[in-house]
């Protein structure tokens, strides 16, 4: 198996959801952890939490220059990043492509697509310098299977299912692995934050049926880094059994 303990986990979104569960799973192996999201109270209480060392990066990874420059200025001990966990992310609206508010598409594709590529850029150097590292990319179920008022959510993580995907071809003999996540429902800040606050409407989502944690997925997360460093996950595609597919729509007259 791949030693945790003394790995640099670098996670974007940790401040809630399943970076947060992710922080406290690496952590448990005593790895040092980069914690990156907007809310620094979140952040400095996680920091706070865990008995490992840990360093704050309190950004939007929307910004390209605030990204790039924190990358370069990590503190030594923190430079020689192990495993990126490309997580930060959202949905925003479930509303059919007509009726929906451009600002809403362009936040989703520049969170879930263009904030995730600049950390996949600065991260990947140093890890084909040394030979070892590991990408992990928060993909979705959305990316592959459509559903009304996916829209555009769905094609940010289709990019992030591609992207994985070209990544692996381009990373071969580096040594630097890549998976890309695809989790179903799961019961996180998610759905408040595509609902734009509204925790009942959040709370219908799961409503009678046991979705996912963000420790399952947490799990998963941990499962796939501390594998060993021959073996890649490409993908990995996680349901709750109360969650499967539906029949082919056919609109009649
Ligand atoms: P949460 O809403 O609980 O967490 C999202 C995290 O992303 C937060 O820490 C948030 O931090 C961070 N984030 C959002 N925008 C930015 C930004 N611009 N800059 C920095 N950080 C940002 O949701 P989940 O934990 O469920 O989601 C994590 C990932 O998993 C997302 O990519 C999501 O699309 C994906 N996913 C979720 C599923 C689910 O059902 N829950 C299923 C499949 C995939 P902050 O607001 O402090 O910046
Ligand atoms: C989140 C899962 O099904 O709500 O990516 O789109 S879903």
């Amino acid at each position: 198996m791949t030693d945790l303990s003394t790995a640099t986990i670098f996670i974007t979104g940790a401040t809630s959801g399943f970076g947060a569960a992710a922080a406290r799973r690496f952590a448990g192996d005593g790895a040092r952890l980069v914690l990156l999201g907007r809310r620094a109270d979140r952040l400095e209480a996680l920091k706070s939490e865990l008995k490992v060392p840990v360093h704050v990066l309190a950004l939007d990874i929307r910004d390209r220059e605030a990204v790039t420059e924190a990358f370069a200025t990590l503190p030594k001990d923190f430079a020689q990043i192990d495993v990126l966990l490309n997580n930060a992310g959202l949905a925003v609206g479930l509303e059919m492509a007509p009726k929906t508010d451009l600002d809403d598409w362009d936040a989703m594709v520049d969170t879930n697509i263009k904030g995730l590529m600049y950390c996949t850029r600065s991260a990947l150097p140093g890890m084909v310098e040394r030979k070892r590292g590991h990408i992990i990319n928060m993909g979705s179920v959305a990316g592959t299977y459509p559903y009304p008022g996916g829209n555009v959510y769905g094609g940010t993580k289709a990019f992030v299912e591609q992207f994985s995907l070209n990544l692996r071809a381009e990373l071969l003999g580096s040594k630097v692995r890549v998976t890309n996540i695809k989790p179903g429902m799961c019961e996180t800040e998610f759905s408040v934050v595509r609902f734009r606050g509204d925790a009942s409407k959040a709370d219908n989502v799961y409503a009678g049926m046991k979705p996912l944690s963000a420790d399952d997925i947490a799990e998963c997360i941990h499962w796939v880094a501390a594998l060993p460093a021959h073996m890649n996950i490409n993908e990995l595609e996680i349901m709750p059994v109360d969650q499967a597919f539906s029949p082919f729509a056919v609109h009649r007259e």
